[in-house]
């Protein structure tokens, strides 16, 4: 790195008519000459900056520019507007509004508007959604770091603030910034790690996605003329210019992006542009495959639960989210002893296995997609409709209709062990308590003895080991 960078002018960094520092009169002492040098280089730093990054020269790469930048800008901009886009759906899909325990953010308040009744047609929705989320997100990481390369320079800018205006600017910066990165970060953790924000991930990645997107309109308002200006050049600014065709510092103060002065190219900016996109397509390469299923999640090299961790081949060999020991479910508590209860219309019923294979058995092919992004392939579930299961004990909501329903699980813990339906999805003549998987019981691990599934539903809410139905009384 250089970061000699004096007398280097830099957008609105020299004063033009400042000249280099005062080095003396003509006479004086040589003592006073020190003085008059010592305040010049004094004065001159504080014009400057410290030596670093803040100095004009410091930055040198030929890359660097507002075409660049603004290329990388507008594709990040449309990918963050799917991601975004999805993200809402993800939110509305939990069903947020019904219920106490599918919302983790009870003071949502006005960043609710947009909620809706998820629907359960087309049955692959929530696959298709939350695969997009996570993949897009996944694979604009290179992009989003190459823009933050781009324009790194200005976070030294000197001096710090020069204006309230220019203050205000730096402010949504940081929140634009900060937002990005605290989105992007969340959310991988999510997927790789799952739950190292126990409970609190969706409140965070709920209001920073609130946090950045305002930021991120702010930000596109005020650049969005620089943006179309770089982009008419076509690129033309691709490697330094010759030193007498360069714009002057007054010019180039517009965007302080350019390298004053820049090092030798080794790369193009359409060459650097596709670097990123490499990067990108490499990431795809080994991410999408959870979100595709079948053969194709062998090359999820990247998805912890892409591929097929100890469950093996067979009618039961498609991911497992929490096993039963992850949930701290005991074989006594889903063996012979296992009952479920269905409450509803003031009755209650209390059925074994054996009783639930007698009612009529019915088959749908839905698969399982996690709001972590991976998904399986349609899987054939059987067992009993949820809308029997609420005949059974005669609930129906105003317009005789069966209700929504509250599911608990029989595991003790953890945020997942309950669920509210509504009663668009307990009517769905494919929403079942399954009891079989293609063709075989349930596995324990995949929610042994009754476990349910809903078509469009976010993984989370088809809870394992159901031990209580209560149809009715949701909102
Ligand atoms: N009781 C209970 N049900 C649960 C979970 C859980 O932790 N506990 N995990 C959920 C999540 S997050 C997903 S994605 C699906 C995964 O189902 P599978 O393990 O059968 O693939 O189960 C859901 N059902
Ligand atoms: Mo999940």
């Amino acid at each position: 790195m250089d970061d000699s960078g004096r007398g280097e002018g830099g957008p609105g960094r020299t004063d033009p008519a400042g000249g280099p520092p005062p080095r003396g009169g003509s006479g004086a002492r040589p003592g006073a000459a020190k003085a008059a040098g010592l305040r010049g280089r004094l004065g001159s730093a504080a014009r400057e900056g410290p030596p670093g990054p803040s100095r004009p020269g410091f930055w040198r790469s030929p890359l660097r520019g507002p075409w660049l930048t603004s290329v990388l800008g507008l594709v990040l901009l449309a990918g963050v507007a799917v991601v975004f886009t999805t993200g809402l759906l993800s939110y509305a899909a939990y069903n947020p509004d019904l219920a106490p325990v599918n919302d983790t953010t009870p003071d949502k308040g006005l960043l609710g508007f947009y909620l809706f009744d998820w629907p359960t047609d087309p049955h692959w929705l929530y696959r298709l959604t939350q695969g997009l989320h996570v993949t897009l997100g996944v694979v604009l990481v290179p992009v989003l770091l190459a823009k933050l390369w781009s324009v790194i320079p200005k976070l030294f800018t000197w001096p710090p603030v020069r204006s309230a205006a220019h203050a205000l600017e730096r402010l949504s910066l940081l929140l634009l910034v900060g937002g990005a990165v605290f989105q992007f970060a969340t959310g991988l953790l999510n997927v790789q790690l799952t739950y190292l924000f126990p409970g609190s991930f969706y409140r965070l990645h709920f209001y920073g996605a609130w946090v950045f997107i305002a930021a991120l309109a702010v930000h596109v308002a005020l650049r969005l003329r620089v943006v179309v200006r770089a982009l008419r050049t076509r690129g033309r600014d691709t490697g330094p210019l010759p030193p007498a065709a360069r714009p002057s510092p007054a010019v180039r103060g517009g965007t302080g992006l350019e390298a004053v002065r820049p090092a030798p190219a080794t790369v193009s900016r359409r060459g650097a542009l596709g670097i990123v996109g490499l990067g990108s397509l490499t990431l795809f390469a080994v991410t999408a495959g959870q979100s595709i299923g079948g053969p194709l999640r062998e090359t999820a090299l990247l998805a912890p639960r892409g591929r097929t961790p100890g469950t093996g081949t067979g009618p039961n060999g498609f991911q497992v989210n929490k096993t039963t020991a992850g949930a701290g479910v005991s074989p006594s508590d889903i063996g012979p002893d296992w009952r479920l209860t269905v409450r509803g219309g003031g009755r209650e019923r209390v059925l074994d296995r054996a009783d639930l294979l007698e009612l009529a058995q019915r088959s749908a092919e839905l698969p399982i997609a996690c709001v972590e992004g991976w998904s399986t392939t349609d899987q054939e579930w059987s067992g009993v409709r949820l809308s029997d299961l609420a005949a059974l004990v005669g609930a129906r909501s105003g317009d005789g209709g069966p209700p929504g329903v509250m599911v608990e699980s029989v595991q003790r813990e953890g945020a997942f062990r309950s669920a509210a339906l509504r009663a668009n999805q307990v009517r769905d003549p494919r929403s079942l308590l399954a009891l079989r998987v293609n063709g075989a019981d349930l596995s324990p691990d995949h929610g042994f003895p009754a476990r349910v599934i809903v078509p469009a539903n976010p993984g989370v809410h088809n809870t394992k080991w159901v031990g209580r139905l209560t149809f009715g009384g949701l909102t």
